[in-house]
C-alpha cells in the first residue's frame, strides 16, 4: 500500500526536507501519516486547521552539552537531547536513552511515537523523547553517575512533574533513574514526581518494572483471544534481554508458553528446554554481563553470534523486544516459513516496513508497538498519579489496572481499524486511535 492523498503526500515531503538524513524519523511518520488517509478524507477540518502540519513539527527540541570527568581524570564530552513533541493532552513524557547509535532523529522517531502510544493509554500524557549518545556499557558506578549527574544540571532546566517527566529506556533501567532523581532533588530543592520508573524507597511505583513486558503480553493474549487462541502450550522467541525482554519472557511463561530464545546485540541463546530465566537475571540485572554466558551452566544451549539469527528459531509467537528495525523482510519471511502465528512488539519500531507487510500479507497477527509496548508508560502514569496523591498502591492494584488498559487499547484499535474500513490492520487502528484524541484536544486549543 503506498500513500495517494496529496496533502499528506506534501507533509510527508517537507518531514524529508526539513529533517535530512533522520531515516528512522521518515519510517515513522510515513507509517501514521498512511493510515491517515480515510481519517483526513472523512475530516477536512484537521487539513484545514492544519492539525497534521503541527503534529509532525516538535514542540520543541533542546540539545545540550554534557561533559564528565571519566575515571582516568580525563575529560568526556556527549551530546544530550530532549524532545518536546506535543503537549496537547498532558505534559510532556517519555523515556531517555543512552546508546552509542542516539542522534537527534532516533529521539524524534521516539517522541513522535510516544505521542500516539501515550493517547491510547487513555491517561493524560503528551509526547516527548530524550537520551544521550553515551555508552553506559563497560563504565563504572561512579562513570555513570557523574554522566547522569551532568545530563540533569542541563534537563532540569526543563523538566517539571507537570511540565515534562522523563523515564528509562534503552541504557537507562533503576541505577541511572536513582542518580538523575538524586541530582535533579539537590538542585532543585524539591521533592517530587519529576521522573518515572523510580526506586520504589523513593517514589517508585511497585509494578513499573514489570510493566512493558507485562503490558505487551496482556495485549498479545488480548489478541489471540480475540481469534480463538492464547500463549498456552506456545514456542516462542523473545529477542533482547533487556527490561522489556525479560518480564515479557516472565509473564509468557506464567500464561503457559515456552520461551525458547533471547538475545543481545552480539548473539542470541537457544534453549530447547524453555530459557531459565532466573540465570538471564542473574547475568544481566545482577552482573551485567553478555547472553553467551548463560551456556556455561546450560549444557543443552547453545549460543550463536550476531543477533538477527534469533528470527532463524522456529516459533508460534515472536516477540521482539530489543531495537529499531531488527526484523527485516528476510527475517519476517523466515518467521512466516516456520509457521509463526502472531507477532508482538516490544520494542519501539523493531519491524521494517517491509517486514510489517509480510506478516500481514501472510495473516500472522500483528500487534504493533505503540500500541503493545504502551504498558510501561501507562505505569509510568499510574507511578505519576500515585506521586501526586502521595500514596502507594499494592503491585496486584496496578498490575490489574495495567491490564484493563492494555485490553482496553486492544479493543480500540481493533474498533478504530474497523470503523475505517480496515479490520484487522492493528497498525492502522491504532494509529487512528492515537491520534484522534490529539488532534481534537488539539483542534480545541485553536492554533497554538
Ligand atoms: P534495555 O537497555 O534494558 O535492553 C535492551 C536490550 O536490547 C539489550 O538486550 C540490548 O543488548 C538489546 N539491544 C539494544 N540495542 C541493540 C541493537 N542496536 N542491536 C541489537 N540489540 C540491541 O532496554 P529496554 O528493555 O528498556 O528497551 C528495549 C526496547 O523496548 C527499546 O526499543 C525501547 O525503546 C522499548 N521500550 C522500552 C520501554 C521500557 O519501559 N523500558 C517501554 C516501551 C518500549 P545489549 O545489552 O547487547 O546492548
Ligand atoms: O518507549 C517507551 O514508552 C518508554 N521507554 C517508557 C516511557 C515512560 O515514560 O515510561
Amino acid at each position: 500500500m503506498s500513500m495517494k492523498n496529496e496533502y499528506l503526500l506534501s507533509v510527508m515531503e517537507k518531514v524529508k526536507q526539513r529533517n535530512p538524513g533522520e531515516p528512522e524519523f521518515h519510517q515513522a511518520v510515513y507509517e501514521v501519516l498512511e493510515s491517515l488517509e480515510p481519517v483526513v478524507a472523512k475530516h477536512p477540518e484537521y487539513e484545514k486547521m492544519g492539525v497534521i502540519d503541527e503534529l509532525v513539527e516538535p514542540e520543541r527540541i533542546i540539545k545540550f552539552r554534557v561533559p564528565w570527568v571519566d575515571d582516568n581524570g580525563k575529560v568526556q564530552v556527549n551530546r544530550g537531547f530532549r524532545i518536546q513533541f506535543n503537549s496537547a493532552i498532558g505534559p510532556y513524557k517519555g523515556g531517555l536513552r543512552f546508546h552509542p547509535s542516539v542522534y537527534e532523529g532516533i529521539i524524534k522517531f521516539l517522541g513522535f511515537e510516544q505521542i500516539f502510544k501515550n493517547s491510547l493509554t487513555g491517561l493524560p500524557i503528551g509526547g516527548g523523547k530524550g537520551g544521550s549518545d553515551f555508552d553506559p556499557k563497560g563504565k563504572s558506578d561512579m562513570e555513570v553517575m557523574r554522566f547522569c549527574q551532568s545530563f540533569m544540571t542541563e534537563l532540569s532546566k526543563y523538566i517539571g512533574a507537570d511540565t515534562d517527566v522523563p523515564a528509562g529506556d534503552i541504557g537507562v533501567g533503576a541505577r541511572e533513574i536513582g542518580y538523575l532523581f538524586g541530582q535533579y532533588k539537590r538542585l532543585r530543592n524539591e521533592f517530587t514526581g519529576v521522573l518515572t520508573g523510580k526506586g520504589i524507597p523513593y517514589g517508585g511505583s511497585l509494578a513499573r518494572k514489570e510493566a512493558t513486558g507485562f503490558g505487551l503480553c496482556y495485549f498479545a493474549d488480548a489478541m489471540l483471544k480475540d481469534h480463538g487462541d492464547s500463549f498456552k502450550g506456545k514456542t516462542v522467541v523473545v529477542s533482547g534481554s533487556g527490561n522489556v525482554a525479560i518480564y515479557a519472557n516472565q509473564k509468557a511463561t506464567t500464561l503457559g508458553a515456552k520461551v525458547v530464545a533471547m538475545s543481545d546485540s552480539n548473539g542470541y541463546v537457544y534453549d530447547p528446554d524453555g530459557i531459565d530465566l532466573d540465570a538471564i537475571k542473574l547475568i544481566k540485572e545482577v552482573r551485567r554481563g553478555r547472553i553467551k554466558e548463560y551456556v556455561a551452566d546450560h549444557p543443552k544451549a547453545e549460543y550463536h553470534e550476531g543477533c538477527s539469527g534469533i528470527w532463524t528459531v522456529k516459533c508460534d509467537i515472536a516477540l521482539p523486544c530489543a531495537t529499531q528495525n531488527e526484523i527485516n523482510e528476510e527475517s519476517a519471511k523466515i518467521l512466516v516459513k516456520n509457521g509463526v502465528k502472531a507477532v508482538a512488539e516490544g520494542a519501539n519500531m523493531p519491524s521494517t516496513p517491509e517486514a510489517i507487510a509480510t506478516f500481514q500479507k501472510a495473516g500472522v497477527l500483528f500487534a504493533p508497538a505503540k500500541a503493545s509496548n504502551a504498558g510501561g508508560v501507562a505505569t509510568s502514569a499510574l507511578e505519576m498519579s500515585q506521586n501526586s496523591q502521595r500514596l502507594s498502591w499494592t503491585f496486584e492494584e496496578v498490575d490489574s489496572k495495567l491490564h484493563g488498559i492494555m485490553e482496553n487499547i486492544y479493543k480500540n484499535a481493533a474498533q478504530a481499524a474497523k470503523d475505517y474500513g480496515m479490520e484487522g490492520n492493528l497498525v492502522a487502528g491504532a494509529n487512528i486511535a492515537g491520534f484522534l484524541k490529539v488532534a481534537n484536544a488539539m483542534l480545541a486549543h485553536g492554533v497554538v
